[in-house]
């Protein structure tokens, strides 16, 4: 009769997530964004974290057993929009179009479009749909989605220290995931984006939009996308000035929290926004949902 398995204190991880060690290591850049900086040592405690952003199929499983409804998806309160037209309160979410030509990098709204419909379901609005995407990371997720998504794992979100020490892979103060050149032996690492944003995608990474989760090859921790494809939610307050020449649709203003969001996405150029790196970060409103921004849980412990 075999013995039973030794307890360990290591966290309980599941399939599809990899350890990692505590420790601590180089936390930010000064060599890009002023908001990533000062370069600082962090001390991180083991955790586990998926080896993957949270797909589209596991997000479905998700909803079909406890019937959640996303923010993209609830009803609009008129009262929380005093000023707005109540025939235009339906709900939506953001979605990237492409440029079809050469636009003013300065008005966001020359890509972006709030578009009614569109949720995780149909992340491109009423005729779009997951069907074929269902290994993609999920999308037109806000903040509390991904939340409850994690509670419902029994899981959590990332602290963005978490998060970057994991995504370094054990590489200290290198600009990528992977080293510091972009195009390893002209190798994409990540989907980005390769041309002229926000009009001129040259696919030089094979995918316009999202890429099925480990596309491309992972970091040295084993996890994959932890850079490009889409932005993942942390659980940390984003309390900074907004971001300067940030590629996501700009803070509404207001009252409403920011949270930070790591790791950049397919939309991340670098004649843009030069941020599928381990370093970068921006706030990101909570009730934000977006075509390029998703997550990934941890388990601490
Ligand atoms: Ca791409």
């Amino acid at each position: 009769m075999a013995a039973p398995a030794a307890r360990s204190s290591a966290p309980q991880t599941g399939a599809g997530m990899a350890r990692m060690p505590a420790g601590s290591f180089l936390m930010g850049s000064e060599d890009f964004y002023p908001e990533e900086g000062p370069v600082r040592r962090v001390e991180v405690d083991a955790f586990a974290i998926d080896t993957h952003a949270v797909t589209v199929a596991e997000f479905r499983r998700f909803v079909k057993v406890t019937g959640y409804v996303t923010v993209a998806e609830r009803p609009l309160d008129p009262g929380d929009y005093p000023d707005a037209d109540p025939d235009a309160l339906v709900p939506g979410a953001l979605v990237f179009r492409r440029a079809p030509g050469p636009v003013d990098l300065r008005d966001y709204r020359q890509w972006w479009s709030y578009v009614p419909g569109a949720s995780w379901r149909r992340p491109e609005g009423v005729g779009s749909d997951t069907y074929t995407r269902a290994r993609h990371p999920v999308t037109q997720v806000a903040f509390e989605d991904a939340q409850a998504y994690a509670a419902w794992a029994g899981k959590a979100l990332p602290t963005e220290a978490e998060w970057e020490y994991a995504a370094r892979g054990g590489l200290e103060q290198t600009a990528y995931a992977w080293g510091d050149e972009a195009f390893p032996d002209g190798r994409a690492m990540a989907n980005t984006w390769q041309g002229e944003f926000p009009w001129q995608n040259l696919l030089l990474d094979g995918y316009e939009g999202t890429s099925p989760v480990g596309s491309y090859p992972p970091n040295g921790y084993g996890l994959f996308d932890m850079t490009g494809n889409v932005w993942e939610w942390t659980c940390d307050p984003f309390t900074e000035a907004v971001a300067r020449s940030p590629c996501c649709p700009p803070d509404p203003g207001g009252d409403i929290p920011r949270r930070v969001i790591k790791g950049g996405s397919h939309l991340c150029a670098p004649n843009y926004c030069l941020r599928y790196r381990p370093a970068a970060r921006q706030g990101e409103a909570v009730d934000t949902s977006t075509g390029h921004i998703g997550f990934r849980c941890v388990v601490r412990g």
